[in-house]
């Protein structure tokens, strides 16, 4: 039995009828890329939510890697999130309302944790393949954030376990509600996660 990597999607919101994330995970679903058998993981959009999900998903299939996948609207590029935080913004409407609210998504946890995924190798191959994509210091404080960061804390105490989280930009079709704001074809972000998953059980080895 190959060793199973869990690939986590979010459910559309905000009125988006899909989420590309989700759209991707679920195609790759029961596929084998690099010896590891991917498990994917259809996420509701909440921070408790999608931090109950995932921590009891690595309980219960033990697997050898994780990557998250969600959608960040309106960013131009892939983007491999660096930094998971511990801060759970309930509704995504901390920043814009200025509350100094607080609430962790693991209490009495460390403040971060930096992604184990090989983002230097990622960005590499992706650049290979001319598909724009960056490293992003911040993976915002909603349920994307939580889901990163409530895996990385399971995990914490197994480092080999590569865990890291992937936001992606609006499908070409969402764009269209948003004027102006970019997009990627769901075709391209596809071969972006698979290389994602390749380089990833390339470096367990
Ligand atoms: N994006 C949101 C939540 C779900 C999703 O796909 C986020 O970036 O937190």
């Amino acid at each position: 039995m190959p060793a199973i990597l869990i690939l986590a999607g979010f459910e559309p919101f905000r009125g988006e009828r899909i989420n590309p994330s989700w759209e991707i995970a679920r195609r790759l679903d029961a596929e084998v890329i690099g010896g590891l058998r991917i498990k994917s993981l259809r996420v509701p959009v909440g921070c408790a939510r999608a931090a109950r999900l995932i921590t009891g998903a690595i309980a219960r299939w033990q697997p050898r890697a994780v990557i998250g996948l969600g959608e960040a609207g309106g960013r131009p590029a892939i983007s491999l999130e660096r930094i998971a935080i511990n801060l759970a913004d309930e509704r995504g409407a901390l920043a814009k309302s200025g509350d100094p609210g607080f609430t962790p998504v693991v209490r009495g946890g460390p403040d971060a944790y930096f992604s184990r995924l090989p983002l230097r190798a990622i960005i590499r191959e992706l650049d290979r393949k001319d598909i724009p994509a960056s490293v992003s210091l911040t993976a915002g404080a909603y349920a994307c954030n939580a889901l990163m960061y409530a895996a990385l804390h399971s995990l914490r105490r197994k480092p080999g376990v590569p865990v890291g989280f992937i936001h992606l930009p609006y499908e070409a079709r969402q764009a269209r509600r948003h004027r102006n704001l970019p997009s990627m074809a769901l075709a391209t972000m596809e071969n972006a996660v698979r290389i994602a998953i390749a380089e990833t059980a390339r470096s367990i080895g």
